[in-house]
């Protein structure tokens, strides 16, 4: 972003934000980002936002689940609270998660340049590990702080290193004694409004800037393994091959054609194969499933179907076959009267539903009044380098935020 300081100062705090976080794991070769929980990247971008509230005068705390919290005002029951996450998946774009903090902080400078004073406290929080890129779960900071991730199955997730969330935490200097339910924090919390980029095209068709959302898709993930026996590529016969990749590429066909009679989506975008030499077949492959369907009928067929693909597959193959459901997000619908009043607010904005999932999903679902706003992306494009929001748009974000958290705050 690119605009002269003094022209808009609304404009110049954001993008001073925006420029500052935005060398935070980048990776030079792919332009993507690789901000992965608990990783320097991470805790780089965690500095970063301790940097940015405390020079704002916004107290600064990490909750129980290592979820950071800065404060307008005292924390307390009733609090508007705005915020997204700060991690990526690999090689993710700059916006998704990160525009949500930074238009929080840009948007708590509006209000000051405006003279707003709140008579409820305004809090920017920064979920933890909300893609799950790095131990397959989405959402933990959220979740846990819901208590619908529990405390055990939490600490012991493990990453592809085999590390678990317990040692991580502990190699991070974060005691996790406390980790999970956290009910003080989520009685802090009046109103939650997450600002997102929109992560599709519907706010190009409809020629408009910003969006409110609707609902978000039922989806979840669920772990495919495949296991086989491990044999010569050149002299091993066909007729003695068990290669658990034939059944594993047998399913990801099979996914597609399951997801396509449905309007449905899944996507196999991560395999681990060992031992992943040229010449050698596997003797294991691991595939993570992400599914997602409008309603949980249809989710629940879609999976069932690819369930038996691989079963079916791993039979013609030789192949053992295990499938193990690793999260699953109910159809999660925002609240309607919040939502209605913030499209009336901001000038009839469009309502959207989304296939993506958010903190703010996490919220909603444990019963907290929730929104969220959508930004403009001109291709549609997210978890990619390409994923991009016009600096008008990202603007024109912060200003609907601001609106609201003014309207809900005084
Ligand atoms: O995967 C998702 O739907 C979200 O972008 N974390
Ligand atoms: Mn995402
Ligand atoms: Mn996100």
């Amino acid at each position: 972003m690119n605009v002269p300081a003094q022209s808009d100062p609304g404009a110049s705090s954001f993008d001073s934000l925006w420029t500052s976080l935005l060398p935070i794991g980048r990776n030079g070769a792919t332009g993507g980002y690789r901000r992965f929980a608990w990783q320097d990247a991470d805790m780089q971008c965690r500095e970063w936002f301790r940097g940015q509230a405390e020079s704002r005068g916004l107290d600064v705390e990490r909750d129980r689940n290592g979820n950071l919290w800065a404060w307008w005002g005292s924390p307390g029951p009733g609090a508007i609270v705005t915020g997204s996450h700060l991690d990526s998946v690999p090689d993710g774009g700059a916006y998704d998660g990160p525009l949500g903090i930074v238009s929080a902080f840009a948007a708590i400078d509006l209000l000051r340049l405006r003279g707003v004073r709140p008579s409820r406290p305004i809090a920017v929080v920064a979920f933890s590990d909300e893609e799950g890129a790095r131990f397959g779960v989405a959402c933990i900071g959220s979740r846990l702080m819901t208590g619908e991730l529990g405390r055990e199955r939490a600490l012991a997730l493990r990453d592809d290193d085999g590390l678990t969330l317990a040692e991580t935490l502990t190699k991070a200097g974060v005691d996790h004694g406390a980790l999970g339910r956290d009910d003080e924090s989520l009685a802090r919390i009046g109103t939650f409004v997450e600002l997102h980029v929109e992560q599709g095209r519907g706010l190009v068709d409809l020629d408009r800037s910003v969006g409110v959302a609707t609902s978000i898709w039922p989806h979840g993930r669920w772990r495919f393994d495949f296991t086989g026996e491990a044999n010569h590529a050149g002299t091993t016969l066909p007729q003695d091959r068990r290669d658990p990749m034939q059944a594993f590429a047998g399913t990801v066909l099979a996914a597609r054609t399951a997801a396509a009679s449905r309007d449905a989506r899944a996507t196999f975008g991560r395999v681990l194969i060992d031992p992943n030499g040229t010449n050698a077949i596997p003797s294991a492959v691991t595939g993570w499933l992400d599914a997602r369907a409008r309603d949980e009928a249809t989710l629940d067929d879609l999976v069932a179907d690819i369930g038996a693909a691989a079963t079916a597959s791993g039979e013609a193959d030789r192949v053992g076959v295990a499938v193990t459901s690793e999260s699953y997000t109910p159809v999660t619908t925002f609240d309607p009267a919040l939502r209605d009043g913030i499209a009336t607010l901001l000038d009839r904005a469009p309502l959207l539903p989304t296939a993506a999932g958010h903190d703010a999903g996490v919220l909603a679902t444990a019963g907290v009044p929730t929104a969220m706003l959508f930004v403009r992306n001109p291709t549609g494009v997210s978890h990619s380098p390409e994923e991009h929001a016009e600096d008008v748009d990202c603007l024109a974000g912060t200003d609907a935020l601001a609106s609201v958290l003014a309207d809900l705050a005084c």
